[in-house]
């Protein structure tokens, strides 16, 4: 599938596109029922969202399935998907490989127990030589503000900032008078199953926690060119998949 010069353009001005009713909703299917196992069984590894909330609380909420490619045929059939191959080398004017050192994973927003994840750009715990990077999450069901939708703002993977924007991990500060007038252009999209969002490595978004009674799950995994290295002994140097190789 090839993208129109206006989604072209619509990627490298915002940072973000939009590909509504993208992939097979029988393959969403599959993946969620999966995914759900994987949930109910705790399936390691894993983030909860105590270890991300650093608040000492020894229970397990999943906030995220790590490492998802090798788990099950379906989530491979997902990150391997043919459709999005030309779309991916189009936007990272390159050769897209799948890294499996980020993301590769299912995130959850849990109803009650899930936290807000704060402005930031996903380059801030990743080492590569470039910002050459692209995520792609998909939605399994519906996502909307009240169950944590991602909000993203703009045109923020071209902007510069300074260090005092951002906390000690690298979150963009919602109280620093220029974030504030900044975090007012957020915008965001309802998706739906099979809606896919792609977006820069370097493009601030957010999302609330969930605060209805049912669990959003969705997918989410990076892409880079094969011209982006990872810097040598960092935890991004690991495996990766050249996604023209893929033979199925
Ligand atoms: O769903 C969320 O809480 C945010 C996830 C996110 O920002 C990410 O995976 O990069």
């Amino acid at each position: 599938m090839q993208l129109t010069q206006t989604q072209i353009n619509e990627f490298h001005t915002n940072g973000f596109l939009i590909l509504k009713n993208f992939a097979d909703s029988h393959l969403c299917e599959a993946i969620l029922a999966k995914a759900k196992e994987h949930l109910a069984a705790k399936i390691a590894p894993i983030e909860s969202e105590q270890e991300y909330l650093q608040n000492g609380d020894t229970s397990v909420t999943v906030r995220r399935l790590r490492q998802v490619f090798g788990r099950e045929e379906v989530f491979k059939m997902w990150m391997t998907y043919p459709k999005i191959h030309t779309i991916l080398r189009t936007l990272l004017n390159d050769t897209p490989v799948l890294i499996l050192a980020h993301h590769n994973s299912i995130m959850t927003k849990m109803p009650k127990e899930s936290s807000r994840t704060s402005w930031h750009q996903d380059a801030r715990y990743w080492h590569y030589e470039n910002d050459n990077l692209i995520s792609v999450w998909l939605a399994l069901d519906e996502e909307y503000l009240e169950n944590g939708l991602l909000e993203f703002i703009p045109g923020s993977h071209k902007m510069a900032f300074n260090k005092e924007q951002f906390d000690e991990h690298s979150n963009f500060l919602d109280e620093h008078p220029l974030n504030k007038e900044l975090i007012k252009t957020k915008v965001h999209t309802n998706l739906s199953r099979g809606d896919v969002v792609l977006f820069h490595s370097k493009t601030l978004h957010h999302a609330n926690k969930n605060i209805t009674d049912t669990p959003k799950i969705s997918f989410v995994y990076t892409t880079k060119g094969l011209h982006t290295k990872p810097i040598k002994n960092t935890r991004s140097d690991y495996d990766e998949i050249i996604l023209e190789e893929i033979k199925r």
